[in-house]
C-alpha cells in the first residue's frame, strides 16, 4: 500500500460520493405502521419518497470495534399533522451509542429511553447529537427543506425495528398551528 493515501469516499456538497456506497429509500408504502392518521396515509401516493440514506460500510456488518457512516436525506412533508419522519430504532445490541450530526435543513431527534422517556433535540445545522446506549432514536423534518444528517455508529451495533414497529415511541411530533409539539402518542 502507498504511503500516502487519497480517501475515494468523501462529501461533495451534501452527497456521499465514492465506490461501494449502500443506498436506500423509503416510501410512504413502507413506513404504514408509523404515522397515526391512517386517513390521511391513504390519501397520498404510496410512492412518495419520504427519506434517502448513503451508507459508508468499511467492514462487515457485526464486525466487532469498527464503525459505519451515513447521511440521511428527510424530504419535506407531513402525513396529517405528522411531520415526515424515520422509521426509529433501538440498536440490537443496546448498550451501542451513536452521533448524529446536522448538515443541512431544520428538524427534531426523538429520543425515547427503555422507560419509554421520550424528549426531542432541536437539529440545525451543525448540531451534533450524541445518541446513548438503550435510546431509541427517529429524526423529523420540521422544515420545508431537504433535512440532511450524517451519522456514526458501532459497525456491531445493528437495528432493532421491532419494537418500535409494533409499540411505537411513547411521544409523537405534530405541527400544532406552524410548530412543532411533542404529545402523547394515541393511536
Ligand atoms: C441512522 C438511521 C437513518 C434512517 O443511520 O438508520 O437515519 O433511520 P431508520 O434506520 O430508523 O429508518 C442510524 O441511526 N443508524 O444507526
Ligand atoms: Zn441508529
Amino acid at each position: 500500500m502507498a504511503d500516502i493515501v487519497v480517501p475515494s469516499v468523501k462529501f461533495s456538497g451534501i452527497e456521499l460520493t465514492g465506490p461501494a456506497i449502500d443506498r436506500l429509500s423509503r416510501q410512504l408504502g413502507d413506513l404504514e405502521d408509523i404515522f397515526n392518521d391512517k386517513q390521511a396515509l391513504q390519501a397520498l401516493p404510496a410512492d412518495t419518497t419520504v427519506y434517502e440514506v448513503a451508507s459508508y460500510f468499511p467492514v462487515p456488518d457485526g464486525t466487532t470495534a469498527g464503525l459505519f457512516f451515513g447521511i440521511t436525506y428527510i424530504h419535506p412533508g407531513k402525513v396529517g399533522d405528522e411531520y415526515f419522519m424515520t422509521k426509529g430504532h433501538f440498536h440490537k445490541l443496546r448498550d451501542r451509542g451513536e452521533i448524529y450530526i446536522c448538515i443541512e435543513g431544520e428538524g427534531m431527534l426523538i429520543l425515547m429511553d427503555e422507560q419509554r422517556q421520550t424528549h426531542a433535540e432541536k437539529m440545525y445545522p451543525g448540531s451534533i447529537h450524541y445518541i446513548n446506549g438503550h435510546i431509541a432514536h427517529r429524526t423529523a423534518n420540521t422544515g420545508n427543506t431537504v433535512l440532511s444528517f450524517s451519522a456514526v455508529w458501532p459497525s456491531d451495533a445493528g437495528h432493532d425495528y421491532d419494537t418500535i414497529s409494533t409499540e411505537g415511541f411513547s411521544k409523537i411530533l405534530v405541527d400544532q398551528n406552524g410548530t412543532p409539539a411533542l404529545v402523547d402518542n394515541q393511536p
